[in-house]
């Protein structure tokens, strides 16, 4: 499939309502909260497309989605992207300076807001003028806000889509880098069905009977694509989960509940559910595939999960960059403790750092090209240029090839960790770690806990007159906690009298990764 094989104007609430036809009564969506029929998310889409409209949004404006994984969350995103406007789906996890910068960055002029997560909006509204509205999805009345049922209430449940070309701006997502700001990366209408089709259909072979159920948020593309799009393309239902992923006791009961056939997680998210004790009191019969991406899937893990569950997990590598998943493995064809092979529709090319192709077996930058790419960062220009080359995209992997041409990722060229699924720059918690008063110096690197997956280490060199103990080490953590989201904390703390640095005095944190 091409994009040039979908209409030239093509909106990506097809996804949605291509179900209304034949099965507009089937459940689209379980969640704790309620069911939702196709249509019944269809009625209330146009409803808060309809909403969005009479607060004056356009065409080319951007919506901010904060919210937990639920009903709101699928009908604010399809009403707007019915109306021609941008839906911006923003990590839950963060911080009130994160949300400034990227919803001015965005110029989000409306805000659909969860309840719990308001007060962190609350402290930054008065720095945001172009933030005009701000909608709660909960109970009550909050000053100077909307609240979501109400506000949608008495709009009518019929809306014309806006005439988009496929090539226009859908959405927009934020990745975060080594250093500076997040990325924002925008993805057009045809890049939702050509994911759906090119990896959901093709590879995985999603089918209408199946659920989905994914620990990656909705805000993820990984969850995006996985729980709602390429489910909802095939016919087939999702279950989302508006709690904390973390706690595998949770996952692991919805799973139990709602009996999904298709399960969406990270390597951590599967340690952590085969470290439940109880593991084997929850029912996941219903499975019938797993998926894996984020970060790389150790083979005594993929085993693992098989010995214990009897399914296998398809580990694919996919980026923010490119919406989606574009090495893969895949069922009857998997190698553990790889990221498969090309999907086809994409072509993929590991270079030195000259450019040139890396012979057979050496490692090579990753490059990808496919049409699902984006094309640039948002209001970032020379980061686009070195990550965006041409029809080539950069994804900042090293990988080599084996003999039987399955990909194997061979670490990133940039300090960037992967900690349960999620980049943290070790730059950021460095820089939470030096606003303690004990800290003089100290770098962050990625150091394997038990299940071999990274989690972020700080190595610290204290001011003269602070002594390391267990207790120190224990308020440095606590300390990074006030100041950024918790999964970006370093798990352990190691004092050093001082670091290894290059001769012009940069930190070499490959040093200390090894010494880690
Ligand atoms: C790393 C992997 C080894 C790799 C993502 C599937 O993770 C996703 O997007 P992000 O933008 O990060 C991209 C980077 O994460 N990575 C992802 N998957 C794997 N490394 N094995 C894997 N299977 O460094 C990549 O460049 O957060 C994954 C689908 C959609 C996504 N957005």
């Amino acid at each position: 499939m091409h994009a040039t094989d979908l209409p030239l104007y093509y909106n990506a609430v097809d996804i949605l309502e291509r179900n209304l036809p034949a099965r507009a009564d089937k459940v689209a969506l379980y969640s704790p909260q309620r069911e939702m029929t196709f249509r019944q998310i269809s009625d209330e889409a146009n409803q808060t497309g309809n909403a969005l409209k009479a607060l004056g949004v356009r065409f080319g404006e951007h919506v901010g989605i904060l919210a937990f994984d639920g009903p709101e969350w699928v009908t604010t995103f399809f009403g707007t992207v019915k109306i021609g406007a941008i839906a911006v789906g923003l990590n839950t996890l963060l911080k009130a300076h994160d949300y400034e910068y990227m919803l001015r960055d965005s110029r989000v002029r409306v805000l659909v807001v969860q309840q719990e997560l308001l007060p962190i909006i609350q402290q930054i509204r008065s720095r945001l003028p172009v933030l005009q509205h701000v909608v709660v999805i909960g109970t009550g009345s909050h000053e100077g806000c909307l609240t979501y049922s109400e506000w949608i209430q008495s709009q009518p449940t019929t809306l014309e889509t806006e005439q988009t070309h496929r090539d226009d701006i859908c959405s927009l997502n934020y990745s975060s880098g080594t250093t500076g700001e997040p990325k924002g990366i925008h993805h057009s209408h045809k890049v939702y069905p050509l994911t759906a089709q090119l990896w959901g259909a093709n590879v995985l072979g999603l089918r209408e009977s199946d659920r989905t159920f994914a620990v990656a948020k909705l805000f993820f593309t990984f969850g995006t694509g996985g729980n709602l799009i390429f489910p909802w393309y095939v016919g087939a239902s999702c279950v989302l989960f508006p709690g904390a992923p973390r706690v595998a006791t949770n996952v692991l009961g919805m799973i139990d509940r709602f009996k999904p056939t298709i399960f969406f997680n990270a390597p951590t998210g599967y340690a952590a559910a085969l470290a439940v004790k109880e593991f084997s009191n929850y029912d996941l019969s219903s499975l019938r595939l797993c998926v894996s991406a984020s970060e790389a899937m150790p083979a005594p893990l993929w085993h693992a999960w098989k010995e214990r569950t009897g399914v296998d997990i398809i580990d694919g590598i996919g980026c923010t960059e490119n919406f989606h998943i574009f090495i893969s493995n895949r069922p009857g064809d998997i190698q553990p403790g790889s990221s498969g092979k090309p999907v086809p529709g994409y072509e993929i090319k590991l270079t030195d750092d000259e450019g040139k192709p890396v012979g057979a077996g050496e490692i090579g930058n990753l490059h990808v090209r496919g049409e699902t790419a984006a094309l640039c960062y948002l209001h970032q220009h020379a980061q686009s240029l070195r990550t965006f080359r041409g029809e080539w995209l950069v994804t900042g992997d090293k990988y080599f090839v084996d003999a039987d041409g399955y990909y194997w990722h061979a670490g990133r060229s940039d300090d960037m960790l992967k900690v349960g699924g999620i980049w943290v720059s070790p730059v950021e918690v460095e820089s939470s770690l030096l606003k303690h008063a004990a800290v003089l110096e100290c770098a962050v690197v990625g150091h394997a806990d038990p299940s071999n997956l990274i989690k972020p280490k700080a190595f610290v060199v204290l001011k003269q007159g602070h002594t390391p103990s267990n207790e120190l080490a224990q308020e440095l953590i606590d300390h990074c906690l006030e100041h950024m989201g918790a999964y970006k904390r370093p798990r352990w703390v190691e004092f050093v009298a001082e670091l290894p640095k290059t001769a012009t005095g940069k930190i070499q944190r490959y040093r200390l990764r090894l010494a880690a």
